[in-house]
């Protein structure tokens, strides 16, 4: 059960780099891992190996306060946040390391997208919304860093 467990976490976080490789086993070889360049990146270019990563936010249509994701992951480096508010309201996306200190995040935005590039260390942080009273209402979650 122990090995089941590592294989989800596993999974989830190739997932998140768009990576096929996991340990133990390589049976899977027909995903290719090319780092394809995020679309939606404006700026800050990524360096190939660690970091780089792109983690991916968004917002549920309606005006319910909260993103679609309520948890994410991803590499240590220097990654992008990219948010897709398809909400009418403005909402932003956050990061603050595990002592609440803040470490980035994107711009407020409404209808649209924000990206921002945040350097990320190993550890546990969290993700919210600076609206007053959004993330009281639900809009945060954790990120882990590896
Ligand atoms: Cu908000």
């Amino acid at each position: 059960m122990i090995r089941r467990a590592s294989a989800l976490a596993c999974v989830a976080v190739a997932a998140a780099l768009g990576l096929a490789a996991c340990g133990g086993g390589d049976d899977n070889n027909d995903t290719t891992a090319a780092a394809t360049p995020p679309a939606t990146t404006s700026g800050g270019g990524g360096g190939g190996g660690g970091g780089g990563a792109t983690i991916d936010f968004s917002t549920p249509s309606g005006s319910e306060l909260a993103y679609n994701q309520k948890s994410a992951s991803t590499t240590a480096g220097t990654d992008t946040i990219s948010f897709d508010n398809v909400q009418a309201q403005e909402h932003d996306v956050r990061i603050e390391d595990s002592s609440g200190a803040e470490v980035g995040g994107t711009e407020l935005v409404a209808s649209g997208t924000a990206t921002a590039t945040v350097d990320l260390q190993a550890g546990t942080y969290t993700f919210f919304c600076s609206v007053p009273g959004h993330r009281e209402a639900g809009m945060e979650g954790t990120l882990t860093v590896k």
